[in-house]
């Protein structure tokens, strides 16, 4: 097979696996990052053609909590659609995923277009705002194990988010005190530090890898910059949220 048949067909597998909520093995490839993205590339562009859009991107691995529990080093990133939204306070269908779990956040809403070597000023002088946010991660890989490559043609294991209200851009996220609850008691806390020292540096790092792959961030765009803890799996009948000091919390009930 053609090269180029061979990575849609990886593609279609696992945009199936997503489809259908089902795990599969990793990959057997030996693939190169930059081949992992041309992956999720083809992926992401099968969801667009059903009518999903684009809502912005998510970054991943930028805290040490992080690089801990999936083994991996680098960050990478993946995109956000309109089917993966869930509204604050709304619900998560289990059905819909394999084995979801939860990670506190906080989003950046792009108010100007951000792309390659930029400074902390331009960074925060593109935010229109800032929130809470809770990303629900799936791998489609059996066991949620993976080699970065893997992970990166999966998009980064993202597969839903809820963002609380908007707070000004100028709302100093650099070091807030940040708890994940599981009905109302914390089952994961840390400090918006973690991310990379300032959750505004995830921001820098996503437009300066972005650009690497000719992309960027656009105006409206969300920017999710990563969690602060590890990961915690879902389990139905609770209520997931998100406190972060300063910001207001957003939460979804497992249904
Ligand atoms: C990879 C995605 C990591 C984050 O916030 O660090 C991520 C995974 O853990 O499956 O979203
Ligand atoms: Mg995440």
């Amino acid at each position: 097979m053609a090269l180029e048949a061979q990575l849609a067909a990886i593609a279609e597998r696992l945009d199936e696996a997503a489809v259908s909520a089902t795990a599969v093995d990793q990959l057997a490839e030996e693939i190169d990052v930059s081949t992992a993205y041309t992956i999720q590339k083809l992926s992401m562009a099968r969801r667009m053609a059903r009518g999903e859009r684009r809502l912005g991107i998510k970054m991943g691995v930028t805290s040490k909590a992080k690089m801990a529990q999936v083994g991996i080093s680098e960050m990478i990133w993946g995109v956000l659609t309109s089917n993966m939204l869930i509204s604050d306070g709304g619900n998560l269908n289990l059905s819909r995923f394999i084995h979801p779990r939860a990670e506190p956040e906080i989003a950046f809403l792009m108010g100007k277009p951000l792309s390659g070597a930029v400074t902390k000023l331009e960074a925060l002088d593109a935010i229109a705002g800032v929130a809470s946010a809770i990303e629900v991660i799936d791998s489609r890989f059996r066991n949620f194990k993976f080699r970065i490559t893997d992970v990166i043609a999966d998009n980064s294991s993202s597969s839903a988010f809820v963002v609380g209200p908007w707070s000004p851009p100028d709302t100093d996220v650099g070091n807030l005190a940040m708890a994940l609850e599981v009905n109302g008691q914390p089952v994961g806390t840390g400090s918006s530090a973690a991310i990379l020292g300032h959750p505004l540096y995830s921001l820098i790092e996503a437009a300066s890898i972005l650009a690497r792959y000719g992309e960027g961030l656009k105006p409206g765009d969300i920017l999710l910059s990563g969690s602060a803890t590890a990961a915690e799996p879902l389990r139905r009948g609770t209520s997931v949220r998100v406190v972060i000091e300063g910001l207001k919390g957003c939460s979804f009930a497992v249904v």
